[in-house]
């Protein structure tokens, strides 16, 4: 059986999984999504995907369709139906269909698309080997232009910054703020370890609240490691003993060396070992 795709409350074949050309995300990139992960079957923080995407979708003023419990049901639905194991999924609720305005208030009932599929990581020895990452020339969005907060379809800002870092020859770009603050990667967050101390930048520095990074936050404090909050330079960076990225694809990626600078001895330190570890039991349950 081919791909399953949940389209407002119905499957489709892949192949015959459409929505209109004159649906805003398309036009206009206005929409919001969630990128989930899915461990032996079971959605990994559902809960907080699905609050997160509410989130989204209220700062934008789209009204999604349905419940919180439907959506959940849904989400769950398309992972049976497609016997995803180990699998990524992404929800999109698009703005719905207008014409060829700007105008929101034109639009259908937003859409809502379900897409549970198999996995694509970052190869395995790159977990062993360690990121070798670029700082890019673009900015991250300042909150008050659009809120990094915000998980929208207009992903233009990452995706300039991307070009970067592959143009670079590296797989990930460092963006810094408005401020020249160091604020998170193209699509995972950024830590840092420096004497003993987890350090990430806070989400008023103009980052996405990574679920990856919440988690990573609380096995931290019970595994006993310091950890903190706070706004740092790229220059802390260059400096640090060691650095790693999350999002929900990546799970934790070591970082050795940004800008061809070597981070601690090149190597993923100790700490990103011991998280990565804990990272592995607490999806395992
Ligand atoms: N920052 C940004 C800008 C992101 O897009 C994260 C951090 C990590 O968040 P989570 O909740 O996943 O820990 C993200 C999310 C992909 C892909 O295909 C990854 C994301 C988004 C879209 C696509 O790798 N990362």
């Amino acid at each position: 059986m081919s791909l399953q795709i949940y389209i407002n409350g119905e499957f489709f074949d892949k192949d015959n999984a459409k929505i209109s050309v004159f649906d805003h995300g398309l036009l206009y990139g206005d929409g919001v999504f969630e990128g989930l992960r899915c461990y032996n079957g079971k959605v990994f923080r559902l809960e907080q995907h699905i609050d997160r995407l509410w989130d989204s979708a209220k700062s934008l003023a789209i009204e999604i369709p349905m419940t919180k419990t439907e959506m959940i049901q849904a989400t769950q639905k398309a992972v049976l139906l497609n016997n995803v194991n180990e699998g990524y999924i992404r929800i999109v609720v698009t703005r719905g269909i207008g014409d060829l305005g700007l105008d929101p208030y034109v639009c259908g009932p937003p859409q809502v698309i379900i897409i549970a599929a198999q996995l694509a990581l970052y190869p395995k020895e790159l977990y062993e080997t360690g990121l070798d990452i670029v700082t890019a020339g673009t900015m991250r969005m300042p909150p008050a232009a659009l809120n990094p907060r915000v998980k929208s379809l207009n992903y233009l800002n990452s995706i300039m910054a991307k070009i970067e870092a592959l143009r670079a020859g590296c797989e990930e770009a460092l963006m810094l703020n408005h401020k020249g603050e160091v604020s998170e990667c193209t699509g995972d967050n950024i830590f840092i370890i420096k004497n003993g101390v987890l350090m990430t930048p806070p989400i008023d520095a103009g980052i996405l609240e990574g679920v990856t990074r919440n988690v990573v936050l609380e096995l931290a404090a019970q595994l006993g490691i310091p950890a903190k909050e706070t706004a740092f330079t790229r220059h802390d960076v260059f400096v640090a003993d060691e650095c790693f990225l999350t999002g929900s694809a990546a799970e934790l990626i070591p970082v050795v060396s940004i800008d061809k600078r070597t981070i601690g001895n090149g190597k993923p330190g100790p700490i990103t070992k011991q998280l990565l570890d804990a990272f592995h039991e607490v999806v395992k349950r």
